[in-house]
């Protein structure tokens, strides 16, 4: 398998946790999103995924697919130990609603092509582009962090003990949160769950900092 990412595309980082927990091998290709304009917007990138963003993976089958959370399911279809989603519909649904919130309604708004239109068209000045950035972050934890503290279904991790979808989005998510230097302190069941993620081999090694293309 062929996994296109970039060492700090958080969705990237969602496919490469789960890619480790099953214990995949995959050839990394690496896709630069800042340099020299973006190689995810040459040509050579568009043939493989027309929305230029990563993460692709190609299987060994020469499927070709994008958007994390499809990849993620399709690995869960195809290889499905150790499962990525509960056994019951209405816990599936519950880990699926917990990944769609920071997928869906925090990620998407900071995405750097978002963060470019706001600079380079709307001409907002960095400032105001940090506050729109932590702004999503921030409100979005907020919610996640009564959500997780209220449920009884939380674990040491999102759902249980064991590692789901929702943990595959919240951890890169929360890297991200400490990379603009977000205080997470303020979310302390999600300060819990990141501690906890951390002492697993697969989202260790799927840490942006140790993959080929680290900076
Ligand atoms: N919904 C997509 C989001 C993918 C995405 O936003 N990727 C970012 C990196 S995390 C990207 O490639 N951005 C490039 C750009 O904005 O130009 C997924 O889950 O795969």
């Amino acid at each position: 398998m062929k996994l296109y990412s970039y060492f700090r595309s958080s969705a990237s980082y969602r496919v490469r946790i789960a890619l480790n927990l099953k214990n995949l091998s995959y050839d990394y290709v690496p896709v630069h999103l800042i340099r020299g304009g973006g190689e995810q917007l040459k040509p050579e990138y568009r043939r493989v995924n027309q929305d230029g963003i990563v993460p692709t993976l190609v299987d060994d089958a020469g499927h070709t697919i994008p958007q994390s959370l499809a990849i993620i399911e399709y690995l869960d279809e195809t290889h499905p130990e150790p499962p990525l989603l509960p056994g019951s519909a209405a816990d599936r649904a519950h880990v699926r609603s917990i990944a769609l919130q920071i997928a869906c309604e925090i990620h998407p708004l900071d995405n750097l092509r978002v963060l470019r239109y706001l600079k380079h068209t709307l001409h907002v000045d960095d400032a105001a582009k940090d506050a729109w950035y932590r702004h999503w972050i921030e409100s979005g934890f907020a919610t996640l962090e009564t959500r997780l503290a209220s449920d009884p279904r939380t674990g040491k991790l999102c759902f249980g003990d064991t590692p789901t979808l929702a943990d595959l989005c919240l951890i890169p998510q929360i890297f991200n949160a400490n990379r603009f230097g977000i205080d997470t302190k303020c979310y302390p069941t999600l300060q819990r769950i990141h501690a906890h993620a951390m002492q697993i081999d697969a989202f260790v090694r799927a840490a942006p900092g140790v993959q080929p293309d680290a900076e």
